[in-house]
């Protein structure tokens, strides 16, 4: 008989820590790179309903990975490393070309149009989750791999 009362008491007590943690990753692509090239990039959407902050990036086809942005130094847009990004509450955050990027150093291999790899995301709050990362075409503005918009 309290069985069930027991489960609903455990399940109402996690359920606002599961709420907490919880972040999003939509659309993970990268762009293909050339034979030999030794950096890469790779894009995607975080989505934090809570509110987090990645804070780290790992992925075993590269040496090094970094969280980048470009900045504009006189007219110039110029990559910059940053320690991490904030993801507000509600609030997508977007990794896309010519901005916010998890850069891809040390490339152990040739990323292929079509492939797909796993990049893992730390999280200040939600910690560790893995993606796997699609790989579009070497000119492709976007996940799905068209040029343009
Ligand atoms: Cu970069």
């Amino acid at each position: 008989m309290t069985r069930p009362t027991l489960l609903l008491a455990a399940v109402m007590a996690l359920a606002p820590v599961a709420a907490f943690a919880q972040v999003e990753v939509a659309a993970p692509w990268a762009r293909a790179t050339a034979p030999g090239a030794q950096v890469g990039a790779a894009y995607l959407t975080m989505i934090a309903p809570s509110g987090d902050r990645l804070v780290g990036a790992e992925a075993p086809v590269a040496r090094t990975v970094e969280l980048h942005t470009h900045l504009l130094e006189g007219g110039i847009a110029r990559m910059r490393q940053v320690d991490a990004v904030e993801v507000p509450a509600g609030t997508p955050v977007e990794f896309a070309p010519g901005g916010l990027h998890v850069m891809l150093t040390g490339l152990a291999r040739q990323l292929r149009q079509g492939e797909t790899f796993p990049l893992t995301l730390v999280f200040e709050k939600a910690g560790r989750v893995t993606v796997q990362v699609r790989v579009a075409g070497a000119g492709a503005r976007g996940p799905s791999g068209h040029h343009g918009h």
